[in-house]
């Protein structure tokens, strides 16, 4: 028994498979060279995961590739495809490659599957869409042929897909679907076609198969708990019963099953995943003791190397319950990157505390051999995992007494600016804007010209002044078009930041940052969190050289552009020794000391960015007023530091502003940026019954995709804002920062925001 894991990065070690992917999309490759690059990756991983000690043979090695994401395999697997791309389906209801990927990427007008949040992890998955009229049916072989795949390769591998709780719990109603409808009420449809799936999987000679049903921990679905526990009684007695197929392992990582558990254990399922990272071992369950238990210990969301010792005394616990224990990931290993030995550059000491995916594999090896033999038979592992975390906690920077004392000093005053109707009239002063003032979320379109610099910078090709020269070339460029097109507060475009976190991580102490750590976010889309391992300090002034140098260039206000503490850490993998919020009051001192060294530079405004504001809050809904303390928090006393005429901003990534708006209004910024366009302006209506005061831009242009809003279309979008919001309040933006779009259509669309503010500016002169 080798242990095992829920899955594994399918990206690739250098993120071979995005480029195999994008080069299909541009149409420079086929769909039978990605095909086989596919293969490669998949080959690679298995021989890879086998000699970090799992086995060949008996099923420990998960099939978990994907070519975008593992909802979207679910869903073209059972065929739930939705009408509108009804013509990507074949006559024998297949759908080809091409089709799967523009149920993710949309073609023309129609748009693609909605993207959102897995769980709590950085991942994002595509959105099932289920009504009364989606036909299941086993409509695609490709886990029976990749499963097939492994074993002419001499493998047994175990093929793992989305359980049918999980998917339905998932999915949102189609278009057709009539108000109220469930997509669970499709569960007796569905499962006769997991059925023949399990069927066909037996038959190809899989001896286990993985079902992931991480919806059974979850308080955040809006399904009542009866309903999802009846579901999953039926659905794995159903699936127990069938006379053929692999033994089933459900996997429920990311929570605790709670009452799901003995649910599930009076089912016939031969295993049951538990995660000890996020839960508790569970009491004594009737029916537990006949099924093996696979033991979650080893944490698939960080990336530290953790406590071995205690990890195997978790696992032993479990076998109070079952005589049959496995060791395994808590989840997937999808969010973490490959392998630290990829790295050159995090100096021994930090590199001997961090486990990527392929270390963590090798961690399931070593403890399950110390449950099947005891502890003596790895205790040099046990030992040396232990002095690592010995050394951790004693190394220099991990505690730094000046950032300790500092944080320890805080008292409320620290935390609150003056009275907003003071700050108001002082910005009034200082800045003498316009009714309805114009600017952008701060990023300009990032041209290949940007990256190549950048790329030569790494490489030594370009001194870093010749970076600098060639930056503030394109910043002038950048502000020359500000002011032919009208804009009244001005930004330097951010040409100099490769990511809005990664960029501060690598001018920050207490963080270190990866050549080769790339997690997937979604789709072929890859972020390199960074590390932050010690207490955060700020040795010196990041932006204000650039802010500067950009405010030289005009008389037109330059806003100074910061990433907010929250989504600093949200986008980071974060040290698990200390409370989050104390991270978070570091890294908010840090930046309060860059806004006050902006504001002695003569910069008048600065925008302090917080995307992540709503992705943070917990799924448990008792956890989050602790989580809305610290984030908003942090937020402030990153900004509190500042005079009345210092104008602070801030902007959030979407809109649905109600379950937050108590959150963003304690926020206490004087302007407010969010996403409005997509939803019509629907967020007014929130902004307006949370009685919200502050000034508030609500965009008007959606940045997501290359159209070109008309005035006319503007102008509508405007007007309907200021039907609930006074004019005072009103700031005229895009939705979001313009670093993915192209010149052409920025300037286009800029030009006719400028316009629409000129045409609904002189209406409501005329009016008074
Ligand atoms: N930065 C970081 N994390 C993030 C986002 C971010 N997490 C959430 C959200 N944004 C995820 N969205 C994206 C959108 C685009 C990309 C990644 C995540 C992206 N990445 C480039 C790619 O894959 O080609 C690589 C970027 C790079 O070179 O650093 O386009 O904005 N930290
Ligand atoms: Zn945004």
């Amino acid at each position: 028994p080798s242990g095992t894991i829920l899955g594994y990065p399918r990206i690739g070690r250098r993120r071979e498979l995005k480029k195999a992917v994008e080069a299909f999309w541009s149409g420079a490759t086929s769909a039978d060279e990605l095909e086989g690059t596919a293969a490669g990756l998949r080959s690679s991983t298995r021989e890879r995961l086998a000699s970090l000690g799992l086995g060949r043979t008996d099923s420990s090695i998960p099939e978990s590739f994907s070519f975008y994401d593992q909802v979207l395999d679910a869903a073209v697997t059972v065929g739930a495809v939705p009408s509108r791309f009804a013509s990507l389906v074949g006559a024998d209801g297949r759908i080809d490659l091409a089709g799967y990927f523009t149920l993710a990427r949309g073609e023309g007008d129609k748009l693609p599957l909605e993207m959102t949040k897995w769980f709590d992890s950085n991942y994002h998955y595509l959105v099932p869409e289920i009504g009364p009229e989606t036909v299941f049916s086993l409509a695609s072989d490709r886990i029976v042929r990749e499963f097939e795949e492994a074993r002419a390769a001499g493998f047994t591998t175990r093929p793992v897909i989305v359980g049918p709780i999980t998917f339905l719990l998932l999915s949102k109603p189609s278009d057709e679907a009539p108000v109220g409808f469930q997509p669970l009420s499709r569960l007796d449809d569905l499962v006769p076609v997991y059925a023949e799936l399990l069927g066909r999987l037996a038959a190809a000679g899989a001896e286990w198969v993985q079902l992931d049903e991480p919806g059974l921990v979850s308080e955040s679905i809006d399904v009542p708990r009866a309903e999802t526990l009846g579901a999953l009684a039926a659905t794995y007695a159903t699936l127990g019963q069938l006379d053929r197929r692999p033994a089933i392992f459900v996997a429920a990582p990311y929570g605790s099953l709670d009452d799901a558990l003995p649910v599930l254990a009076g089912t016939s399922v031969e295993a049951i995943g538990i995660d000890l990272v996020r839960g508790a071992v569970p009491a004594s369950t009737p029916g537990l003791s006949t099924k093996v238990l696979v033991a979650g210990v080893v944490d698939g969301h960080n990336i530290w190397r953790g406590d071995l010792r205690n990890a195997l005394t978790r696992a032993e616990a479990l076998r109070e319950l079952s005589p049959s224990v496995t060791i395994a990931t808590s989840t997937s290993l999808l969010h973490v990157p490959h392998d630290v030995t990829d790295e050159s550059s995090l100096g021994a000491d930090l590199t001997s505390w961090l486990a990527f995916a392929d270390q963590k594999v090798a961690q399931v090896a070593v403890l399950a051999r110390g449950l099947f033999d005891g502890p003596a038979a790895i205790e040099p592992e046990l030992a040396a995992a232990a002095a690592a975390l010995e050394s951790r906690q004693a190394a220099p920077g991990v505690r730094d007494g000046a950032v300790r004392v500092r944080t320890g000093a805080l008292s409320a005053a620290d935390f609150s600016r003056g009275d907003y109707v003071d700050r108001l009239a002082a910005q009034e002063e200082a800045l003498g804007l316009p009714l309805l003032p114009t600017t952008t979320i701060g990023s300009f379109p990032q041209t290949g010209e940007i990256r190549r610099a950048r790329a030569q910078l790494l490489k030594g090709s370009l001194t870093e002044a010749e970076y600098r020269a060639l930056m503030q070339a394109e910043i002038a460029r950048v502000v020359a078009l500000q002011e032919e097109i009208g804009l009244d507060v001005l930004v330097h475009g951010e040409p100099e930041r490769n990511d809005m976190v990664q960029y501060f991580a690598e001018n920050l102490d207490g963080f270190a940052v990866t050549e080769n750590g790339w997690v997937q976010s979604y789709g072929s889309r890859c972020t390199r969190p960074s590390i932050l391992w010690g207490d955060v300090s700020r040795p010196r002034a990041i932006t204000v050289d650039w802010s500067v140098y950009t405010q030289s260039l005009t008389t037109k206000p330059v806003k100074g552009m910061l990433t907010g503490p929250v989504t600093i850490l949200a986008w980071s993998f974060v040290r698990d020794d200390q409370p989050l919020g104390e991270t978070a009051r570091q890294v908010a001192l840090a930046l309060r000391d860059e806004i006050g060294d902006l504001e002695a530079a003569g910069i008048g405004i600065v925008q302090v960015d917080e995307p992540a504001l709503r992705e943070l809050l917990p799924l448990k809904k008792e956890q989050q007023p602790d989580y809305l303390d610290w984030s908003v928090g942090s937020f402030r006393l990153a900004t509190a530091g500042v005079a009345d005429a210092t104008q602070i901003h801030t902007h959030l990534c979407y809109s649905e502003f109600g379950v937050v708006i108590d959150a963003i209004a304690n926020l206490d910024a004087d302007v407010t940026s969010i996403e409005a366009a997509r939803s019509r302006m629907e967020v007014v209506h929130d902004i307006e019954a949370g009685g919200f005061d502050h000034g508030i831009g609500p965009g008007v242009w959606d940045i997501h995709s290359p159209r070109v809003p008309s005035v006319t279309e503007l102008t509508e979008l405007l007007e309907t804002a200021l039907g609930s919001i006074p004019a005072r309040q009103v700031w005229v933006n895009p939705d979001c920062g313009l670093k993915t779009r192209g010149y052409a259509e920025t300037v286009d669309s800029l030009k006719n925001m400028l316009e629409a503010t000129r045409i609904v500016r002189e209406r409501i002169v005329a009016a008074v």
